[in-house]
């Protein structure tokens, strides 16, 4: 979506309606890449209407401000309203000041759905849909320039639903990592949970990182990170857990899933991944 003149108060959008129950605990989520963002923000937002689509109320889920490097994962939850019969799912550029806004976004994962608890993380059990490089949506992945390792996701071997992610690093030289990553807005000052399900079939001279970063509104990494780390293979899926308080100027928060090397010898490891979550404590 690509705004160019957005006079003030005035609005560009996409949306879809949803067929919804009344007084349903649910979560909202979507995943943004935002660029040349002027005068304007984004929103995540939704409406709710009853069964003859008459207005009940709006609920703005969520905004940004800033631009992005790549997607973030904007995500909240409410109680649809009484008489909710259907929600209209936004994602809205809004002009904030009286000279025309302007931006574009690049919108994907729009999800609506009931959960009792807010999981922040989008496609967190890895049963969406699956990239061409074998890593789930809504993921990223790195590995450094002078390592080798494949991903794929699997049915094989999963703690939840049906599918999980499997990082095979097949040659990880001194220092080196292979690693996915998703970028979660986050509030500053605010306490959070992360927890992983890790299956680790092998692993030599190298361990295996729950771990998170924190970056500011211009996307400049915080100096500050919180991390568990397991360095055994495990027999079954075990919970990997780190508590965080995040630093008062993040913008989003960065989780990983590593394998790391870490001894002189090449690192190797093969691990799934399911079930990742970031909750508010
Ligand atoms: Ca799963």
């Amino acid at each position: 979506m690509h705004a160019t003149n957005l006079p003030k108060g005035t609005q560009m959008l996409i949306y879809q309606d949803v067929k919804s129950q009344a007084d349903k605990v649910y979560n909202v989520s979507g995943r943004y890449r935002i660029d040349a963002l002027s005068h304007a923000k984004v929103d995540l937002f939704v409406d709710f209407l009853d069964s003859s689509n008459k207005f009940i109320n709006a609920k703005k889920v969520e905004s940004y401000s800033n631009n992005t490097k790549g997607y973030i994962t904007l995500t909240n939850s409410g109680t649809t309203p009484p008489n909710t019969a259907f929600i209209r799912l936004y994602a809205v550029i809004r002009s904030t000041a009286s000279t025309p806004g302007s931006g574009v976004i690049h919108v994907d994962s729009m999800s609506f759905h009931y959960n009792n608890e807010l999981n922040m993380i989008s496609n967190p059990s890895f049963e969406g849909r699956v990239q061409f490089n074998g890593l789930a949506a809504d993921w990223g992945s790195h590995i450094d320039r002078e390592a080798s390792g494949s991903l794929s996701v699997v049915k094989q071997t999963t703690s939840h639903g049906t599918y999980a992610q499997k990082i095979t690093a097949s040659k990880l030289p001194k220092g080196t990592q292979m690693l996915i990553y998703q970028d979660i807005y986050a509030e500053g000052g605010q306490a959070y949970q992360i927890n992983g399900q890790f299956h680790i079939e092998s692993l030599q001279h190298a361990r295996v990182d729950l771990h998170v970063d924190y970056f500011d509104s211009s996307n400049a990494f915080i100096n500050t990170n919180t991390f568990k780390s397991y360095s055994e293979a495990t027999k079954q899926f075990i919970t990997l857990s780190a508590q965080t308080t995040t630093p008062q100027n993040t913008a989003y928060v960065r989780v990983y899933a590593v394998i790391r090397a870490t001894g002189n010898k090449p690192g190797s490891g093969v691990v799934y991944v399911d079930s990742m979550e970031l909750k508010k404590r």
